[in-house]
């Protein structure tokens, strides 16, 4: 039976023309309108702000490791479940992998593992520090709040001890990784035993009390509902006020092979687009809603500029974790063709640094 919303139409599009917060019914009541309406909406708020520039970046993802003491259901990526294949990098293929990357102009190095229990945090530090004294210029964006969460169980650290660590060895920003979905029953079901929705928030809010910036995701698409997805939206809203460290919103749609997770229906287009488009509208304090392709398809993620989004992620040149559940993303998209498609799609192509300072306009 579908629920029922008292929140007329009028009344919500006027609030949002005016600009004014939306609560988590309001939030539900947005994907009752229809996708044009609410795409329309959606665009006059990335219009006013960004016009018709759209941001991507040159980078290289590499995921050093896929041994994994977790056991998420959604992830194909680690060895312990379905990918027999397990890797350990030694710190001298990151470096041989983060200079031949450098070399062809990447310029951030998004590292993240799985939560390795053999190696230790001198292996996830040493990297680090390695490759900011080789490549003091190049940014460091690295560790989510998962694997921090996981360096603290296994190794005893505190929080604020990994922190700190990190920013000794060189990081420069946390992706936003391992936020999943916040609502804790399905957050258990998913991936129980992982850092929980207060911790991954809680270590945000302490890398942005350290002057840092951070990005967040939110893997949807599986089993949550709307009105968690939501909820997700909202948690985060409330720690941007308190912080305003995220730069990001990257609302990962889920891929469905080679897990454990048994989903009976799959999002359509339509669905997803909503989704990036009440991202846009809900999160009034997160500057970039991020349309990344490597989940979304980049035909989706073109499409999704005309619905709030104004991020694209990079060419991203490898990738491991989502390429494991069926993207097509294991080898990133050349620059000459990321930007062909932006220009082509209408609009305009802007390259920028991790930190979202313009570096390149392409018109
Ligand atoms: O947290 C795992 C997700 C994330 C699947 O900060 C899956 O700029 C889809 O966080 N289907 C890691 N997603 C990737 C990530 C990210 C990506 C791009 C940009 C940024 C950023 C961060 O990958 C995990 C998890 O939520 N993931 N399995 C899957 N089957």
């Amino acid at each position: 039976m579908p629920k029922k919303y008292k929140v007329k139409k009028m009344d919500l599009t006027e609030k949002i023309k005016k600009a004014e917060r939306l609560t988590q019914e309001e939030g539900e009541a947005l994907y009752e309108l229809d996708l044009f309406t609410l795409g329309e909406l959606a665009d006059d708020i990335r219009q006013e702000r960004f016009g018709k520039k759209t941001y991507f970046n040159i980078n290289r993802h590499i995921n050093p490791t896929n041994v994994c003491a977790d056991i998420c259901k959604f992830c194909a990526y680690s060895a312990s479940r379905k990918n027999p294949n397990q890797y350990t990098m030694s710190h001298e293929e990151i470096l041989q992998i983060a200079q031949n990357s450098i070399e062809k102009g990447a310029k951030e190095l998004h590292i993240v593992s799985a939560h390795n229990p053999y190696d230790g945090v001198e292996w996830y530090m040493g990297a680090f520090r390695k490759i900011r004294e080789k490549f003091p210029d190049v940014h460091i964006k690295s560790m989510t709040a998962a694997e921090v969460d996981f360096l603290h169980r296994q190794y005893g650290l505190s929080y604020d001890e990994v922190l700190d660590l990190m920013i000794e060895s060189g990081v420069d920003s946390m992706p936003g990784g391992g936020a999943e979905i916040f609502d804790e029953e399905v957050r258990a079901y998913l991936c129980k035993g992982k850092v929980s929705s207060k911790q991954w928030l809680e270590i945000h809010e302490k890398w942005h009390n350290r002057g840092k910036e951070s990005n967040a995701t939110m893997l949807f698409g599986h089993i949550e509902s709307r009105a968690n997805r939501i909820d997700h939206m909202i948690r985060l809203r409330d720690l941007q006020d308190k912080t305003g460290g995220f730069n990001a919103f990257i609302p990962l749609v889920y891929q469905r092979d080679n897990n454990f997770l048994n989903v009976k229906e799959y999002p359509t287009g339509q669905e997803i687009l909503k989704t990036y488009a009440i991202a846009r509208i809900l999160l009034d304090n997160i500057p970039n809603i991020k349309a990344y392709w490597a989940t979304s398809t980049i035909n989706l993620a073109l499409i999704a500029q005309e619905f709030g989004a104004n991020d694209l992620d990079g060419t991203i040149e490898k990738e491991a974790i989502q390429s494991a559940a069926g993207a097509k993303s294991s080898n990133g998209m050349e620059l000459e063709d990321f930007v062909a498609l932006i220009k082509n799609s209408g609009f305009i192509p802007v390259e920028r640094d991790s930190l979202y300072n313009e570096l390149k306009v392409y018109d």
